[in-house]
C-alpha cells in the first residue's frame, strides 16, 4: 500500500471559481500540486514512458496510464481528487481515463480540437483535470484555449493552426453568455499547476522547443454517468479488479 499524502496545497474552488470555469471552459490553479506529489508524478510518468516502449496496441501505457503505475492508480480516488471533481460535477461521478501527456524537447504542436460527451444533454458534465507538473510557457509546450467554446458542446472542432481556427470555426461566433467575440488565449502555467477543463472546450498545444526540457503532464477525467464515452479508456481487467475503493467510480452508466 502506498501511504496517502496531500496532492494539493490549500486552494479555493467556490462560487466565483465555478462561475469562471462555467464561463471560460477552463480554470487554471497555479502551482497547486505539493512538491512531494510533483516529484512522485515525474517518477510515475517516466515509468509509463518506459513501459510504453513495449506497448501492446489497444492497451498502451500512455492511454491507460493508471493501469501501468500504482501511484497513478492510487490517485483515481484520492480524497482531494474526488472532492475537486465532485465540487464541479456533483456527487454522482465516474472515472473515465488517465492519460500521460509527456512532451520531450522538440515535440510538435497539437492541432486545435475538442472532445465528445453527451452533446444532446448539457446536464451531463465531463471534466479533465490536467496535472501540469513541470508547467509550460505560452510558446513552449503550452496549452491554448478559446474561452466560451465549450458552451457550443461541439465535438467536431478542428483546425490545424490559429489562422485556420479564426477563419473557420471562430468566424462570427460570440460567447453565448457575454456576447463578446470568441478569442484564442495562449496560457502560461508555472510548475505544479492544475488546469480543469470541460471536455468540449476547443484546445490545442504549441510545440515544445528543441532546447527545452521534457514537459511532464498527466490528465484524469471524470464525468456524470448517463451516456457512453468514447474516451473511456479502462480495460476489462482493470474494471473487473479496480484499485481499492474505486469500484463505484468504474461503471459506464
Ligand atoms: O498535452 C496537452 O497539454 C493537452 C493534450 C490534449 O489535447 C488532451 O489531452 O486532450
Ligand atoms: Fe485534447
Amino acid at each position: 500500500m502506498i501511504p496517502l499524502s496531500d496532492l494539493f496545497k490549500d486552494y479555493t474552488l467556490g462560487e466565483a471559481e465555478r462561475r469562471a470555469l462555467g464561463q471560460n471552459g477552463h480554470l487554471l490553479l497555479p502551482g497547486l500540486l505539493t512538491d512531494q506529489a510533483s516529484s512522485r508524478l515525474v517518477l510515475s510518468l517516466r515509468n509509463v514512458v518506459q513501459r510504453g516502449k513495449h506497448a501492446v496496441k489497444g492497451h498502451e501505457p500512455q492511454r491507460f496510464s493508471a493501469e501501468f503505475d500504482d501511484y497513478l492508480a492510487s490517485l483515481i480516488n484520492h480524497p482531494q481528487m474526488l472532492a475537486l471533481a465532485r465540487n464541479i460535477l456533483g456527487q454522482d461521478i465516474r472515472y473515465d481515463h488517465c492519460v500521460s501527456l509527456v512532451r520531450p524537447p522538440g515535440t510538435p504542436a497539437m492541432a486545435w480540437h475538442s472532445h465528445e460527451y453527451a452533446e444532446d444533454d448539457p446536464s451531463l458534465g465531463f471534466i479533465r483535470i490536467f496535472f501540469y507538473v513541470s508547467g509550460f510557457a505560452s510558446d513552449d509546450g503550452g496549452l491554448k484555449v478559446v474561452p466560451g467554446s465549450h458552451l457550443f458542446r461541439d465535438r467536431s472542432i478542428s483546425a490545424k493552426n490559429d489562422v485556420d481556427l479564426r477563419d473557420d470555426w471562430l468566424l462570427g461566433k460570440t460567447h453565448p453568455e457575454t456576447g463578446e467575440d470568441l478569442n484564442i488565449e495562449h496560457l502560461d502555467a508555472p510548475p505544479g499547476s492544475i488546469i480543469i477543463m470541460w471536455t468540449h472546450a476547443a484546445h490545442g498545444v504549441v510545440a515544445r522547443k528543441a532546447d527545452s526540457t521534457t514537459r511532464y503532464c498527466v490528465v484524469y477525467a471524470y464525468r456524470n454517468p448517463g451516456r457512453s464515452s468514447d474516451a473511456r479508456w479502462i480495460s476489462e481487467a482493470f474494471e473487473a479488479q479496480p484499485p481499492s475503493g474505486c469500484a463505484e467510480l468504474m461503471p459506464l452508466y
